[in-house]
């Protein structure tokens, strides 16, 4: 059977694994993102492909390439970063494929981290077989991927489907995109947790005393614990959050049709729920012809996903 590498660098976590056609994933590894300089993040990226060519040929297993997803506006052909928010520190022109081939022959495919996302979903996940898919992940940011008639759309070199940073108030909260208002300040982890501490600020409770000092520790899963135990403040935000989609959702469906739009990234994945709210309140807007029987649903590959489309990319070629 053949293998690739596979390499899946987000915001806050890079996984890595090889993996084999059928999407099996093997040695897989979960890095937090280093957060100094691409430096860091390169080394970490030689060290680990040239580790894992050393264990492929220990094992006599066939590697036919090197798969990157990468949070970022890529392009795909060159296997460049030429952009990227401050989500990853010093995300900007960036040759990973020169850098890589000075360690190995292999070919390198470079791609967006929910571009490899979605292909691994099309190919081997809750839209096989499914022509029409948009998915959306919910991490640290918001990414986008669009099946469109079985071809993923990736516009003039690679930067379409940006679909975090479309905005649904245009007096909405700054975006580290430069726009106001985009999904991704309502609906990503940071997105959460930055709403929560404009609240805090505001607030005098005595159980946000701790967060209120130390901002930088609040994360979305505060939130949503909040939430549950009745804050005020914690469920209009997250009100917000599933208000934030819904529009998002509408506008994508007005926009490619799709058949299935699909959700993925850990607050999706711990937080199913949301997604059902969504489907709920997406009735009542839209397009009824449109918005009617289009299925939403969570990735079947889970946490993998994103490792399983980079290494994939090879065979979407042979495809
Ligand atoms: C941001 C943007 C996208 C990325 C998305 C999800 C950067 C660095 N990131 O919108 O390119 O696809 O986040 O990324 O420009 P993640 O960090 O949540 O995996
Ligand atoms: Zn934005």
């Amino acid at each position: 059977m053949e293998y690739s590498i596979g390499i899946d660098i987000g915001g806050t976590k890079i996984a890595t694994g090889i993996v084999g056609r059928e999407g099996n994933v093997l040695s897989k590894r979960i890095y937090p993102t280093p957060s100094s300089t691409n430096k860091e993040i390169l080394e970490l990226l030689t060290e680990t492909v040239d580790d894992y060519i050393r264990i492929a040929t220990e094992k006599g297993m066939e590697l036919v390439s090197v798969g990157i997803g990468s949070a970022g506006q890529i392009d795909y052909k060159r296997g460049k970063i030429l952009s990227g928010t401050v989500n990853i520190k010093d995300w900007n022109n960036i040759d990973i494929r020169k850098s890589l081939s000075l360690i190995t022959n292999l070919p390198i495919y470079l791609d967006n981290d929910a571009n490899t996302f979605a292909i691994a979903e099309h190919q081997l996940g809750s839209g096989k077989g499914v022509d029409d898919v948009v998915c959306l992940t919910l991490g640290t940011g918001i990414g986008g991927g669009i099946i469109s008639g079985g071809n993923v759309i990736r516009g003039r070199w690679g930067g379409a489907a940006e679909l975090g940073h479309m905005s649904v108030n245009f007096n909405g909260p700054d975006c580290n995109c430069g726009s106001k208002g985009c999904i991704e300040t309502y609906a990503s982890g940071t997105g959460i947790a930055n709403r929560m501490k404009e609240k805090l600020r505001l607030s005098n409770r005595a159980e946000f005393t701790y967060y209120k000092e130390n901002p930088h520790l609040l994360t979305s899963k505060e939130v949503f614990v909040w939430r549950e135990q009745g804050s005020i403040e914690a469920i209009e935000i997250i009100d917000q959050t599933i208000k934030a989609l819904t529009f998002g959702v509408v506008n994508i469906i007005h926009t490619f049709n799709p058949s299935m739009i699909i959700f993925g990234g850990g607050l999706a994945e711990a937080n199913s729920w949301l997604i059902s709210e969504v489907k709920k309140s997406l009735e009542t807007i839209g397009m009824s012809s449109l918005v009617k029987d289009v299925e939403l649903k969570i990735s079947k590959l889970g946490q993998d996903a994103g490792l399983i489309g980079a290494a994939y990319q090879v065979w979407m070629d042979k495809n």
